[in-house]
């Protein structure tokens, strides 16, 4: 695809994510609840403030932008000073743990392994592993290394790990689709699936491809899950994109009417909706609600310039 194509698709990516990071928040740890109550809720909010999710996803990408590429000790430091300076975005209970670990001169890519007795499975590594898949689309085995390695710094986890490479690479599927060009569902997920290393992931990619056409959203939630863990929301959130592919607010609604982790599953879903479609599918009401939506932007062109003039940087 053209490099200049790409552009509005980095940017859908990251003001995607973050748009379904700041309207899921408001359904984060509640029941399922009906599609139609969750649009009416943009009109109420003033503002889409973004959680813990958009707040790593910036770091990832601050830091990639930096070092022009994965450097861990900098990803580390950043994601160290940027939780310093904003604390209440409502962070799950490890990183922090790590973050004042690393303070006091644990290395970065062994801290994790201290948490959970062999590192965290949660989804919070896979919630920010966006700008990984977007810098690294090209090529799937590198993508999975610095996937491993940005998981690494929280969540060292196999099942943690490997929820970071399925969602980076989903976006990189994402972007490297053009949005003219109606998306095959099921050679998406083939992908998927051959992309997944661990059994768990594939049988759960597998799933996915039987509930395309489900309407029993409680029969989704059994079987793919809308926890907090990386197993039950990374195929939740690439379900949630692919039974409405052609759509940004109806994958992200869709997401957050499944209830459970709905700030992360939305944001994953609508990382994944955006890389595909583009900035301009989001709708405008949205994105002039989303907190911050300026540097969000001004940093997705950034990573995109990164990628299309390496000889710039
Ligand atoms: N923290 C939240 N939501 C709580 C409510 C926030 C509230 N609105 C507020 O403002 O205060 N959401 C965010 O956390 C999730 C990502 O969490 P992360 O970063 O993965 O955390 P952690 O601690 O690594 O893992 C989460 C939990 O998973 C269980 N777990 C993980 N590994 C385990 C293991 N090896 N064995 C057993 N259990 C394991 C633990 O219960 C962890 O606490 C996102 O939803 C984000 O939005
Ligand atoms: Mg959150
Ligand atoms: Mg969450």
């Amino acid at each position: 695809m053209h490099k200049l194509r790409l552009k509005p698709k980095f940017s859908g990516c990251l003001v995607g994510a973050a748009i379904g990071d700041g309207l899921g928040s408001w359904q984060e740890g509640k029941g399922m609840t009906e599609s139609e109550k969750v649009e009416p809720l943009v009109e109420k909010l003033r503002q889409l403030i973004y959680t813990d999710d958009t707040h790593m996803t910036i770091g990832v990408t601050e830091s990639l932008i930096a070092s022009k590429g994965f450097n861990g000790e900098h990803m580390a430091q950043t994601f160290l000073s940027n939780y310093e300076a904003e604390p209440w975005r409502g962070y799950g209970p490890g990183p922090p743990q790590i973050f004042r670990m690393i303070e006091t001169g644990e290395p970065w890519n062994s801290a994790a392994r201290k948490l959970y007795n062999g590192g965290s499975m949660g989804n919070g590594s896979a919630m920010r592993v966006a700008p990984v898949g977007l810098l690294y689309s090209s090529d799937p085995a590198k993508l999975r290394e610095i996937a491993y390695q940005s998981s690494s710094i929280t969540h060292s986890h196999e099942l943690g790990r490997e929820g970071a490479a399925l969602q980076a690479y989903a976006v990189a599927l994402a972007l490297n689709t053009s949005s003219g060009e109606e998306l095959n569902q099921k050679d998406y997920l083939l992908r998927l699936q051959d992309f997944a290393q661990n059994r768990l992931y594939k049988e759960k990619v597998a799933r996915i491809k039987e509930l395309l056409g489900e309407q029993d959203k409680a029969r989704v939630v059994t079987v793919l899950g809308n926890g907090i863990e990386a197993l039950r929301s990374v195929p939740t959130a690439i379900y949630s994109f692919l039974r409405q592919p052609g759509a940004y607010k109806d994958t992200v609604i869709y997401a957050i009417s499944l209830g459970g982790d709905t700030d992360t599953i939305a944001s994953m879903a609508g990382a994944i909706s955006g890389a595909y479609l583009g900035i301009d599918a989001i709708p405008g009401e949205w994105k002039a609600k989303l907190e911050n939506k300026d540097y969000i932007e001004a940093l997705a062109e950034r990573l995109w310039r990164l990628t299309a003039f390496p000889y710039e940087y």
